[in-house]
């Protein structure tokens, strides 16, 4: 029996689940419940979309992203785990960390009392991952898909010493365009500008985009609300076990050098990301579960 049938065999759940195999051998949890739509790449957990129903899609997937063994899709919740942004120390690894382009599993699917679906995923260790990482662990990723949705990264430190973990939710939101968009809940906020020069300001009011943005608030709990009077709706993003808000558009010039985003897909979209990266990074004691928790939701504008 193929890994497919198998793989449905043990996990397809009527009106809830089913698994595809797309171009490359890459195989997609496929969600269609009576809430919402999504799609989560076994590579790298990658919720590659999400659109509850009735609404216009609320997690934005780049027209030109590649789902190749191996590679980055660009759009969706990329996983920054087990570092965020490049390696303290060894440039030759990979930025924001090995987690979203490597294999995971599927461990569980549930079809829940409200109707939601929830799935877990593992992330599968291997010599590779454990000559970047040496540290004994595990990464898992549960996801409830609903009228929301919710992304839980769990990391447990199963060795006898402590070790300090940058990650995020590096997930990519649907605009309807960037000049239509204010992000609410920073005022006030420290962060660290990454554009030109490295520098901490305070953000005074709303984030309004009008070029380049690439900015760690930090030490911030706050949830944040993407207002697109363009939509007419707002998205609210909630989250837990962060301390970091990642805001970040690419603008014209750096998108057009990336293949997966061509000359203007950056006004569909705006990253907010919620993690825990540079200052924010935390520490996981032996035998400590620390849990990442974001959750994407629509409000009425
Ligand atoms: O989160 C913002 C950022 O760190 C930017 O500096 C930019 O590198 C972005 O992530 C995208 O990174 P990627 O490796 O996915 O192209």
């Amino acid at each position: 029996m193929s890994v497919l049938n198998l793989l449905n065999q043990k996990h397809a759940i009527e009106n809830h689940v089913q698994l595809r195999e797309i171009a490359d051998g890459m195989i997609i949890a496929e969600v269609a419940n009576q809430h919402a739509l999504a799609n989560i790449a076994l590579q790298g957990a990658h919720v590659a979309t999400f659109q509850p129903r009735g609404e216009e899609p609320v997690i934005w997937l780049s027209p030109l992203a590649k789902f190749a063994p191996g590679k980055s899709i660009r759009g969706g919740v990329p996983i920054c785990w087990p570092w965020f942004g490049p390696h303290q120390t060894d440039s030759k690894l990979p930025g924001h960390g090995f987690a979203r382009t490597v294999p995971w599993e599927l461990l569980d699917t549930k079809a829940l009392e409200d109707g939601s679906t929830f799935l877990r995923f593992g992330l599968i260790e291997n010599d590779t991952t454990r000559a970047q990482w040496p540290h004994p662990s595990t990464a898992q990723l549960e996801v409830t898909v609903g009228k929301a949705l919710r992304v839980e990264l769990v990391t447990a430190n199963t060795g006898s010493a402590p070790f300090e973990l940058g990650e995020a939710l590096h997930t990519y939101l649907q605009i309807s365009d960037v000049g239509n968009m204010t992000i609410r809940g920073l005022e006030g906020c420290e962060y660290i500008d990454k554009v030109g020069a490295t520098t901490r300001r305070t953000q005074q009011d709303g984030i309004v985009i009008e070029s380049e943005v690439d900015r760690v608030y930090v030490n911030t709990a706050a949830d944040c609300v993407i207002e697109d009077k363009g939509l007419k709706r707002a998205i609210r993003i909630h989250k837990e076990g962060s301390r970091s808000t990642v805001v970040w558009n690419p603008w014209t010039e750096k998108a057009e050098k990336m293949g997966d985003f061509g000359p203007k897909l950056h006004r569909d979209m705006v990253c907010v990301e919620s993690g825990n990266a540079m200052e924010n990074a935390v520490t996981v004691a032996p035998g400590e579960t620390h849990r990442l928790v974001a959750m994407y939701s629509v409000e009425k504008l």
